[in-house]
Protein backbone atom coordinates (compact mmCIF):
# COMPACT_ATOMS: atom_id res chain seq x y z
CA UNK A 1 0.00 0.00 0.00
CA UNK A 2 1.55 3.37 -0.85
CA UNK A 3 2.18 6.00 1.82
CA UNK A 4 -0.68 8.08 0.12
CA UNK A 5 -3.43 5.53 0.40
CA UNK A 6 -2.39 4.68 4.17
CA UNK A 7 -2.61 8.75 4.69
CA UNK A 8 -6.57 7.86 3.33
CA UNK A 9 -7.98 5.13 5.01
CA UNK A 10 -6.75 6.86 8.00
CA UNK A 11 -8.56 10.03 7.54
CA UNK A 12 -12.11 10.28 9.58
CA UNK A 13 -14.26 13.56 9.26
CA UNK A 14 -16.83 14.46 10.42
CA UNK A 15 -19.95 15.87 8.69
CA UNK A 16 -19.88 19.92 9.80
CA UNK A 17 -20.77 23.16 9.11
CA UNK A 18 -19.17 25.00 7.19
CA UNK A 19 -16.31 22.04 6.20
CA UNK A 20 -15.64 18.82 7.23
CA UNK A 21 -14.05 18.71 10.38
CA UNK A 22 -11.06 18.42 11.30
CA UNK A 23 -9.77 19.96 8.22
CA UNK A 24 -6.79 17.66 7.81
CA UNK A 25 -8.79 14.18 8.68
CA UNK A 26 -6.66 13.33 11.59
CA UNK A 27 -9.48 12.69 14.14
CA UNK A 28 -7.92 10.51 16.96
CA UNK A 29 -7.95 9.71 20.64
CA UNK A 30 -4.19 11.16 21.28
CA UNK A 31 -4.62 14.28 19.56
CA UNK A 32 -8.29 15.16 20.17
CA UNK A 33 -9.98 16.27 23.41
CA UNK A 34 -13.33 16.73 24.41
CA UNK A 35 -14.08 19.97 26.95
CA UNK A 36 -17.06 19.97 28.91
CA UNK A 37 -17.65 24.08 29.89
CA UNK A 38 -18.99 24.45 33.10
CA UNK A 39 -21.88 22.04 33.32
CA UNK A 40 -22.26 23.20 37.07
CA UNK A 41 -25.37 23.66 38.76
CA UNK A 42 -25.07 27.64 38.81
CA UNK A 43 -25.58 27.36 35.24
CA UNK A 44 -28.17 24.72 34.97
CA UNK A 45 -29.52 23.66 38.10
CA UNK A 46 -32.56 24.71 40.64
CA UNK A 47 -31.64 27.07 42.77
CA UNK A 48 -28.45 28.12 40.90
CA UNK A 49 -27.15 31.25 39.11
CA UNK A 50 -28.85 30.89 36.01
CA UNK A 51 -32.37 30.10 38.07
CA UNK A 52 -31.85 33.23 40.25
CA UNK A 53 -31.29 35.81 37.65
CA UNK A 54 -34.32 34.28 36.12
CA UNK A 55 -33.85 32.68 32.99
CA UNK A 56 -35.55 29.98 31.33
CA UNK A 57 -33.37 26.53 32.94
CA UNK A 58 -34.47 24.05 30.56
CA UNK A 59 -32.46 25.90 27.98
CA UNK A 60 -29.15 25.13 29.38
CA UNK A 61 -30.61 21.59 30.77
CA UNK A 62 -31.31 20.46 27.20
CA UNK A 63 -27.47 19.76 26.58
CA UNK A 64 -27.25 17.32 29.59
CA UNK A 65 -28.46 14.36 28.08
CA UNK A 66 -26.76 14.96 24.79
CA UNK A 67 -23.28 15.46 26.67
CA UNK A 68 -23.97 12.48 28.84
CA UNK A 69 -24.40 9.93 25.62
CA UNK A 70 -21.08 11.39 24.38
CA UNK A 71 -18.85 11.36 27.42
CA UNK A 72 -19.85 7.38 27.79
CA UNK A 73 -18.55 6.44 23.82
CA UNK A 74 -15.46 9.20 24.39
CA UNK A 75 -14.51 7.62 27.64
CA UNK A 76 -14.87 4.32 26.16
CA UNK A 77 -13.04 5.19 23.15
CA UNK A 78 -9.80 6.32 25.28
CA UNK A 79 -10.63 10.14 24.62
CA UNK A 80 -9.37 13.50 26.80
CA UNK A 81 -11.94 14.57 28.34
CA UNK A 82 -11.39 17.94 29.96
CA UNK A 83 -13.79 19.60 32.68
CA UNK A 84 -14.18 23.10 33.37
CA UNK A 85 -15.51 25.08 36.19
CA UNK A 86 -16.39 29.05 36.42
CA UNK A 87 -15.74 30.37 39.81
CA UNK A 88 -14.03 32.57 42.39
CA UNK A 89 -11.87 32.28 45.45
CA UNK A 90 -14.02 32.49 48.73
CA UNK A 91 -12.78 35.92 49.51
CA UNK A 92 -13.37 37.03 46.35
CA UNK A 93 -9.88 38.69 45.78
CA UNK A 94 -10.39 37.23 41.91
CA UNK A 95 -13.49 38.55 41.04
CA UNK A 96 -13.64 42.12 39.77
CA UNK A 97 -15.83 44.39 40.80
CA UNK A 98 -17.30 45.17 37.84
CA UNK A 99 -18.15 41.69 37.22
CA UNK A 100 -19.72 41.53 40.36
CA UNK A 101 -21.85 44.68 40.12
CA UNK A 102 -23.17 43.87 36.83
CA UNK A 103 -24.34 40.34 38.14
CA UNK A 104 -26.84 42.04 40.80
CA UNK A 105 -28.31 44.17 37.87
CA UNK A 106 -30.43 40.96 36.82
CA UNK A 107 -33.05 38.97 38.76
CA UNK A 108 -36.02 39.49 41.26
CA UNK A 109 -33.55 39.71 44.26
CA UNK A 110 -30.45 41.40 43.23
CA UNK A 111 -28.09 38.85 44.48
CA UNK A 112 -25.08 38.25 42.56
CA UNK A 113 -21.73 36.78 42.40
CA UNK A 114 -20.36 36.09 45.68
CA UNK A 115 -24.07 36.54 47.26
CA UNK A 116 -25.47 33.94 49.26
CA UNK A 117 -28.12 32.38 47.36
CA UNK A 118 -30.72 28.94 47.79
CA UNK A 119 -27.65 26.86 46.16
CA UNK A 120 -24.88 28.59 48.93
CA UNK A 121 -22.66 31.69 47.53
CA UNK A 122 -23.16 32.15 43.76
CA UNK A 123 -19.80 30.96 41.36
CA UNK A 124 -17.91 30.81 44.85
CA UNK A 125 -15.68 27.91 44.85
CA UNK A 126 -16.38 25.14 47.45
CA UNK A 127 -20.29 25.89 47.41
CA UNK A 128 -23.12 23.54 45.97
CA UNK A 129 -23.87 25.82 43.22
CA UNK A 130 -20.47 25.92 41.78
CA UNK A 131 -20.23 21.79 42.17
CA UNK A 132 -20.52 20.26 38.14
CA UNK A 133 -24.22 18.42 38.12
CA UNK A 134 -24.12 14.87 39.40
CA UNK A 135 -25.00 13.50 35.97
CA UNK A 136 -21.62 14.71 34.31
CA UNK A 137 -19.60 14.44 37.43
CA UNK A 138 -15.65 13.86 36.19
CA UNK A 139 -14.29 10.50 36.71
CA UNK A 140 -11.25 10.36 38.54
CA UNK A 141 -8.44 11.00 36.26
CA UNK A 142 -10.42 13.64 34.11
CA UNK A 143 -9.07 17.14 33.97
CA UNK A 144 -10.87 19.79 35.95
CA UNK A 145 -9.84 23.24 35.12
CA UNK A 146 -10.69 26.16 37.76
CA UNK A 147 -11.70 29.73 35.57
CA UNK A 148 -12.15 32.80 37.33
CA UNK A 149 -13.64 34.24 33.73
CA UNK A 150 -15.02 33.12 30.59
CA UNK A 151 -12.63 31.83 28.71
CA UNK A 152 -11.00 28.65 29.85
CA UNK A 153 -7.36 29.69 29.06
CA UNK A 154 -7.49 32.93 30.92
CA UNK A 155 -5.97 32.45 34.52
CA UNK A 156 -5.45 28.58 33.90
CA UNK A 157 -3.04 26.14 33.37
CA UNK A 158 -5.24 24.60 30.38
CA UNK A 159 -3.00 25.41 26.84
CA UNK A 160 -0.26 23.14 29.32
CA UNK A 161 -2.30 20.53 29.67
CA UNK A 162 -3.56 20.45 26.19
CA UNK A 163 0.07 20.61 24.91
CA UNK A 164 1.20 17.91 26.90
CA UNK A 165 -1.07 15.39 26.00
CA UNK A 166 -0.28 16.30 22.23
CA UNK A 167 -3.82 17.63 21.86
CA UNK A 168 -4.07 18.94 18.44
CA UNK A 169 -8.18 19.48 18.03
CA UNK A 170 -11.17 20.55 20.36
CA UNK A 171 -14.92 19.03 20.41
CA UNK A 172 -16.60 21.44 22.39
CA UNK A 173 -19.36 20.85 25.06
CA UNK A 174 -21.34 23.23 27.93
CA UNK A 175 -22.90 26.19 28.58
CA UNK A 176 -23.35 28.67 27.61
CA UNK A 177 -22.95 28.95 23.74
CA UNK A 178 -22.45 32.39 23.49
CA UNK A 179 -20.69 33.36 26.44
CA UNK A 180 -18.37 30.56 28.14
CA UNK A 181 -18.00 28.29 25.44
CA UNK A 182 -17.23 30.63 22.30
CA UNK A 183 -14.87 32.78 24.38
CA UNK A 184 -13.00 29.28 24.67
CA UNK A 185 -13.73 28.29 20.94
CA UNK A 186 -12.34 31.72 19.91
CA UNK A 187 -9.41 31.64 22.36
CA UNK A 188 -8.49 27.95 21.61
CA UNK A 189 -8.74 29.03 17.61
CA UNK A 190 -6.07 31.62 18.48
CA UNK A 191 -3.96 29.04 19.65
CA UNK A 192 -4.05 26.95 16.57
CA UNK A 193 -6.20 24.29 17.93
CA UNK A 194 -9.01 22.82 15.15
CA UNK A 195 -12.03 23.41 16.89
CA UNK A 196 -15.69 21.86 16.94
CA UNK A 197 -18.54 23.28 18.91
CA UNK A 198 -21.56 20.93 19.11
CA UNK A 199 -24.59 22.42 18.53
CA UNK A 200 -27.16 20.06 20.45
CA UNK A 201 -24.68 19.61 23.48
CA UNK A 202 -24.27 23.38 23.86
CA UNK A 203 -26.87 26.20 25.13
CA UNK A 204 -27.26 29.82 25.85
CA UNK A 205 -29.67 31.45 27.90
CA UNK A 206 -31.69 32.96 24.75
CA UNK A 207 -32.38 30.93 21.94
CA UNK A 208 -31.15 33.30 19.18
CA UNK A 209 -27.81 34.05 20.81
CA UNK A 210 -27.52 30.09 20.34
CA UNK A 211 -28.22 30.14 16.99
CA UNK A 212 -26.11 33.52 16.40
CA UNK A 213 -23.22 31.91 17.95
CA UNK A 214 -23.41 29.21 15.74
CA UNK A 215 -23.63 31.14 12.62
CA UNK A 216 -20.58 33.34 13.56
CA UNK A 217 -18.85 30.18 13.40
CA UNK A 218 -19.99 29.41 9.85
CA UNK A 219 -18.10 32.61 8.45
CA UNK A 220 -14.71 33.36 6.50
CA UNK A 221 -14.46 29.74 6.07
CA UNK A 222 -15.05 28.38 9.22
CA UNK A 223 -13.33 31.66 11.23
CA UNK A 224 -12.98 29.78 14.45
CA UNK A 225 -13.75 26.15 13.44
CA UNK A 226 -16.57 24.45 12.95
CA UNK A 227 -19.99 23.41 14.34
CA UNK A 228 -21.87 19.56 14.37
CA UNK A 229 -24.82 17.97 16.11
CA UNK A 230 -22.91 15.15 18.49
CA UNK A 231 -24.47 12.65 15.92
CA UNK A 232 -22.58 13.44 13.59
CA UNK A 233 -19.23 13.13 15.49
CA UNK A 234 -20.67 9.68 16.80
CA UNK A 235 -21.31 8.45 13.24
CA UNK A 236 -17.62 9.86 12.16
CA UNK A 237 -16.05 7.84 15.06
CA UNK A 238 -18.25 4.21 14.31
C1 LIG B 1 -21.72 32.91 31.97
C2 LIG B 1 -20.83 30.82 31.18
N1 LIG B 1 -22.68 32.94 31.06
N2 LIG B 1 -20.42 29.63 31.63
N3 LIG B 1 -20.87 31.86 32.07
O1 LIG B 1 -21.61 33.83 32.74
O2 LIG B 1 -21.19 30.97 30.03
Amino acid sequence: MSRAMTANTAERHVAANPYSWPYNGALRPDNTALIVIDMQTDFCGKGGYVDVMGYDLSLTQAPIAPIGRLLTLLRRLGYAIIHTREGHRPDLSDLPANKRWRSRQIGKHGLGIGDAGPCGRILVRGEPGWEIIPELAPLPGEVVIDKPGKGSFYATDLEMVLRLRGIENIVLAGITTDVCVHTTMRDANDRGFECLLLSDCTAATDPGNHLAALKMITMQGGVFGAHAPSTALIEALA
